[in-house]
């Protein structure tokens, strides 16, 4: 039976009422329109003038990739039509973008990455869109800034897009992951799995070993544990270099994704309110866990809509092993 986002959302809201309501459905159709928008341009991107670098740095100093520039206009344009968002973040741009919408209108703040990954796009490697969704504090608690810098535990939903051989569109608004494939026949995301678990232990580790020597030694112990047989299996290594394509695979077949801190950035390289939370939300919801190396990464409080983290995700079993070569 052909179930669409929209449709799957209104039967959670049949069954759990909450976020899954209406304007919440409305809103994510924003989200699900956007990204078919920056799939179809992906899809062709050889064939028009979207390869390459745009010629301009984004606010985190990276080469902006044409692509990135143009899935960050989509999103921009697509959400910011929605009445019921009161702000926007993107990983691209240095500012929210704020609208002028009461809080009984404007209810939702979207934190996205529009296109993570894009340096990959020119060798043809997948690359991913992914957001979080956080509900607008009343008044009494804070104000629009406050609202933006809640920690990943407030999340009302969080997903992605992973573009790859098929668009696949994953999402948890808290009561279990679900995944659905974009049917190019009928233009929409259709339903694939519902209630996705994270398998208790996996069979690969993901981490960008040229950077092994960097990280502190907990880390370099845990690795060698699992290349050597240690921890209990044979393991193998897979990096795409890719968050949203290394999680995604690492959602389905378990495993652990690390990002530990290194001498050159301390501090972690993946960004905590658009990359890290979100991820760390589904991860949770499906059974799995992440950390930044001390804690939950959604316990974390952001000081700044750029704060990076490092970034641990993966198989209760991979995690609970790294935590205690960690605690070594
Ligand atoms: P490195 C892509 O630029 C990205 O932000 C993530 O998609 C990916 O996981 C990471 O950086 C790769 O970083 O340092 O291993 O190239």
């Amino acid at each position: 039976m052909i179930i669409t986002v929209q449709q799957h959302l209104q039967q959670q809201q049949q069954e759990f009422g909450s976020e899954a309501s209406g304007t919440f459905s409305y809103l994510l159709s924003g989200i699900t329109l956007a990204t078919k928008i920056i799939e179809a341009k992906i899809r062709t991107a050889g064939l028009g003038d979207v390869l390459g670098a745009f010629g301009a740095e984004n606010v985190q100093g990276e080469q902006q990739q044409k692509l990135d520039v143009y899935a960050n206009q989509v999103m921009l344009h697509c959400l910011g039509l929605r009445d019921t968002v009161a702000a926007l973040v993107s990983e691209e741009d240095e500012e929210p973008v704020t609208f002028d919408r009461s809080p009984e209108t404007g209810k939702y703040i979207i934190i996205f990455d529009p296109l993570d990954g894009s340096s990959n796009i020119d060798v043809n490697v997948n690359v991913g869109t992914i957001f979080s969704i956080h509900k607008r504090l009343p008044a009494a608690e804070g104000d629009l800034d406050a609202s933006i810098l809640q920690p990943g535990t407030k999340q009302v939903a969080a997903g992605y897009v992973v573009y790859g051989p098929s668009t696949v569109f994953v999402y948890t608004a808290g009561n279990g992951v679900h995944s659905f494939t974009l049917d190019p026949t009928i233009g929409a995301f259709v339903t694939t799995q519902e209630n996705m678990k994270m398998p208790e232990q996996g069979q690969y580790y993901s981490v960008n070993e040229a950077n092994a020597s960097q990280f502190p030694a907990g880390y370099q112990e845990y690795l060698r544990q699992l290349r050597e047989g240690e921890a209990g299996k044979a393991y193998s290594s897979r990096y795409i270099g890719s968050l949203v394509a290394d999680f995604h695979r690492t959602l389905l077949k378990g495993g652990v994704f690390l990002y530990p801190p290194t001498a050159k950035q301390p501090g972690g390289k993946l960004r905590l309110l658009y990359e890290a939370n979100p991820l760390a939300f589904i991860a949770e919801q499906a059974g799995g866990m992440a950390t930044n190396g001390t804690g939950r990464i959604l316990e974390i409080e952001p000081r700044g809509i750029h704060q990076r983290t490092p970034f641990m995700v993966g198989s209760r079993f991979e995690m609970e092993t790294l935590a205690k070569c960690l605690e070594a």
